[in-house]
């Protein structure tokens, strides 16, 4: 971080996004708590915020949040150890519902994520999005001190905000992070606003995806749609004389991560969470953990457990998926369908293999601290990552992180864009139930030597390639590209 600083002398930098990083509730019998959300977004931001200061722009969505602003809705930050700015955005419930849950999530989520659920477009959802775009631009122009400020843009919330910020700040170097996938241009063509959409990326200094396939599919998209020049070269797009620059920044997590601090070992682990889940002593372990959204394929890999129980009956009794999932968008009636649809298909698994004192799956549906998730990824013998499409996922890279006694497995989907970098994981087609068993099955045979190997290679992608080196490649081209503005005016 302060090699960034010398890059990026005075800069200010603002984030913003959706999700706020502290989330304020009153609880029961009076008293205010503080939560962390389960979100990739924010495991991946916070530590650099965190490191280099400035403004968090985000929604304020707790009921105790406006209790804990000051006159200008801001927030001092981390709670215990104060470093940088959260500045609330309040939004009523016909923004929220039309901006985040109708557009974003219904319409947005699954336009991207090819996860065959169908996108909903409803006009008065899009011009809730637009109007909230318009809000946040709005705080970021309020709260911007400088004409030149890094504006660290996060997610398809936020599509048309790099324009309309671009147009009050001319000069601001908006570098915009593409949290999901990108389609293929076909696939995006369906959306009617696809033209506007476009547009509103390419106000943007630096639009950044996870993989080099979702850049190329953003190239075809731009091409297909909008009157640009496209130089697949210098990787940029160029609309109306501005130019965007198209880059790839595969996102990670902290090294080491924060919630690994006070760990039991791995064995007191395993005993924990045993006798948490009420496990027999040599019950074997497969974990998975996420919020509960249809692109994870958390059905799929139930099935796949039932597979495996049924091709394998020597793990009968003697082997548990603990699966956590924190309820997520419940508003949303595919999510509610999802929910429901699980837990009844983990209640028919365990009908049928399960015993009086021995259950096959166990669901956790609860938001989990970052301790028991780290403690649940350390009692593991293997980990499942079975999403349909994720633009990374920061769960099998956590997992990995977990593990520094350097054992378990990693199964992971081929359509997360973490199966490019973790290749020593176990890749399975989620979508095939047979071979996401077949690679269970391997996971709980693998010998030792084998596990330690895998583990090593990929611990080592991740101490590397972590959430700094994310941040700070997209800053270092960031300052490259002031300091070539710069050139420019003297010029
Ligand atoms: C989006 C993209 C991309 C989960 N349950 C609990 C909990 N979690 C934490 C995990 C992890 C995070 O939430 C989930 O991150 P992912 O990356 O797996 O998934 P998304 O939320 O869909 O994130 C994704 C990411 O953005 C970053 O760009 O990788 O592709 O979809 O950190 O540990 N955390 C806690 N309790 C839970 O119950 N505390």
């Amino acid at each position: 971080q302060r090699a960034l600083g010398a890059e990026l002398p005075g800069a200010e930098v603002l984030v913003v996004s959706n999700r706020e990083p502290y989330i304020h509730n009153h609880i029961e019998g009076g008293g205010i708590n503080v939560q962390i959300p389960a979100s990739g977004l924010v495991s991946a931001i916070e530590p650099v915020i965190r490191a280099c200061g400035g403004t968090w722009i985000a929604h304020g969505s707790g009921s105790a949040d406006r209790d804990t602003v000051d006159a200008a809705d801001r927030i001092a930050v981390p709670p215990d150890a104060p470093s940088y700015a959260l500045r609330r955005i309040w939004l009523t419930e016909e923004q929220q519902d039309g901006y985040y849950y109708g557009f974003s999530n219904e319409g947005m989520w699954p336009l991207c994520h090819i996860a065959f659920v169908r996108p909903a477009f409803r006009e008065s959802d899009w011009r809730y999005y637009r109007e909230v775009n318009e809000m946040f631009a709005d705080a970021v122009v309020r709260e911007a001190k400088t004409r030149d400020p890094i504006v660290l843009v996060q997610d398809y919330h936020f599509a048309l905000l790099p324009r309309m910020v671009r147009k009050r700040l001319p000069k601001a170097t908006i570098v915009t992070f593409w949290h999901i996938p990108w389609p293929n241009a076909e696939t995006f063509g369906i959306c009617p606003w696809k033209e506007e959409i476009i547009d509103g990326l390419l106000g943007s200094s630096i639009l950044g995806f996870h993989t080099d396939f979702h850049c190329n599919n953003f190239f075809e998209t731009v091409d297909r749609f909008v009157e640009s020049r496209i130089d697949r070269e210098r990787r940029s797009a160029t609309l109306g004389g501005h130019e965007t620059l198209v880059r790839p920044y595969p996102i990670s997590i902290e090294w080491p991560p924060s919630a690994l601090a006070g760990q039991k070992p791995v064995p007191a682990c395993g005993a924990a969470v045993r006798s948490r889940f009420g496990l027999g002593e040599g019950v074997r372990i497969g974990v998975g953990i996420e919020r509960f959204d249809y692109t994870k394929g958390i059905v799929d890999r139930m099935h796949a457990v039932d597979a495996l129980l049924q091709n394998h009956p020597e793990w009968l009794g003697r082997f548990t998926f603990i699966q956590a999932a924190a309820p997520t968008r419940s508003k949303i009636a595919s999510y509610r369908a999802l929910q429901d649809e699980a837990v009844a298909l983990a209640d028919e698994i365990n009908a049928r293999h399960g015993t009086p004192d021995w259950r096959p799956i166990v669901l956790s549906i609860r938001h989990h601290d970052p301790a028991e998730v780290f403690e649940l990824f350390r009692a593991a013998d293997f980990c499942v990552v079975s999403s349909l499409h994720d633009g990374m996922n920061l769960v099998a890279k956590e997992f990995v992180a977990a593990r520094d006694d350097e054992r378990g497995v990693l199964v992971l989907s081929t359509f997360a864009g973490a199966s490019r970098e973790l290749v020593e994981g176990l890749i399975v087609n989620p979508y095939y139930a047979y071979d996401m068993a077949d690679a269970m099955n391997r996971a709980l045979t693998m010998p030792v030597a084998e596990q330690e190997a895998r583990m090593r290679q990929m611990r080592a992608l991740v101490r590397t390639r972590n959430v700094y080196r994310w941040a700070g490649q997209m800053l270092l081209d960031a300052a490259q590209l002031r300091r070539r503005e710069a050139i420019e005016t003297l010029a």
